[in-house]
């Protein structure tokens, strides 16, 4: 087995530079598939990162079993950054024997016919990686594919502009700035938005829960955490009932849980059906 730390070595250390070839990468993740002493897909994950909590929510909602390794911005895993050199968070590594994915049970050990894996570097990536897999609530309403479009653009809308919107507006609480309300005003065109189909039908896109409920979810729980006071006086109460209800659930509390971070303790954690 190729040992990660030396081959990165020899190729003057790891960093948002470093390129590996096709078999590099390949012998990269195997080699960190093998040392992790599991079959299970490995997610480096950061706690209240809304991506990451996205990719979790996906991952429990699928009943699917990862191991979890807790990363922070300003010290992530040497080899995180070797496999997705962009440096964001969440990545999930998903092993693959012999043309198919490995058997993803709980306490099942590495598989020496590790072939190849994927890195899926997306938290909708991972979403859809996950309950591709298992959907058991139809959250990607598999009988019709413009809806899973159409989800699939609010969340590119969430992404692309609220996200950045959002950014803004919490550094203007943060620093007290002048532009506060009217950087909460750019966030709340989006609110507002949400707010209309929420007035139609119980969730985002009809009664039932659907992908883009959970994908949303941590950026809208951001929203609501900037200015306390003001949200919950603010004119959009079918949201706040929406978020509430989502926040309340089990499920929730299981994708926020806690662990000590992978660098310090060397220890991945089991997250998903066990
Ligand atoms: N498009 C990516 C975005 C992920 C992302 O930006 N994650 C943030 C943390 S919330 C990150 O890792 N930023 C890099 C950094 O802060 O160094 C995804 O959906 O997974």
């Amino acid at each position: 087995m190729l040992d990660v730390t030396a081959s990165l070595a020899r190729k003057g250390g790891l960093s948002l530079h470093f390129k590996p070839t096709r078999v590099e990468f390949r012998n990269l993740v195997r080699s960190i598939m093998l040392k992790s002493c599991s079959n299970l897909p490995i997610l480096y994950s950061l706690q209240h990162c809304p991506y990451a909590m996205r990719a979790r929510l996906g991952i429990l909602l699928a009943q699917q079993s990862v191991l979890i390794r807790a990363v922070v911005t300003n010290n992530k895993p040497a080899e995180m950054l070797a496999i997705s050199p962009k440096g964001t968070v969440p990545v999930l590594i998903i092993n693959h024997i012999e043309g198919s994915e490995a058997q993803h049970q709980p306490g099942a050990l590495v598989d020496e016919r590790i072939i190849d894996a994927s890195i899926i570097d997306e938290s909708i990536d991972i979403m859809l990686w996950a309950l591709k897999r298992n959907d058991p609530q139809n959250l990607l309403r598999a009988e019709d594919p413009v809806h899973l479009e159409s989800m699939l653009e609010l969340i590119r809308k969430n992404d692309k502009e609220f996200k950045s919107r959002l950014e803004v507006y919490k550094l203007a609480k943060r620093f007290h700035k002048e532009s506060e309300v009217k950087d909460r005003q750019d966030c709340e065109v989006f609110i507002a938005a949400l707010e209309k189909r929420l007035e139609r039908h119980h969730n985002l896109m009809g009664d039932q829960d659907s992908l883009v409920d959970y994908a949303l979810l941590p950026f809208v729980r951001q929203f609501a955490r900037v200015d306390r006071k003001w949200y919950l006086q603010s004119p959009y109460p079918k949201c706040r009932d929406w978020l509430n209800r989502h926040l309340q659930m089990p499920l929730y509390t299981k994708a926020m849980a806690k662990y000590p971070l992978w660098l310090e303790c060397h220890e991945a954690f089991l997250l998903g059906k066990n």
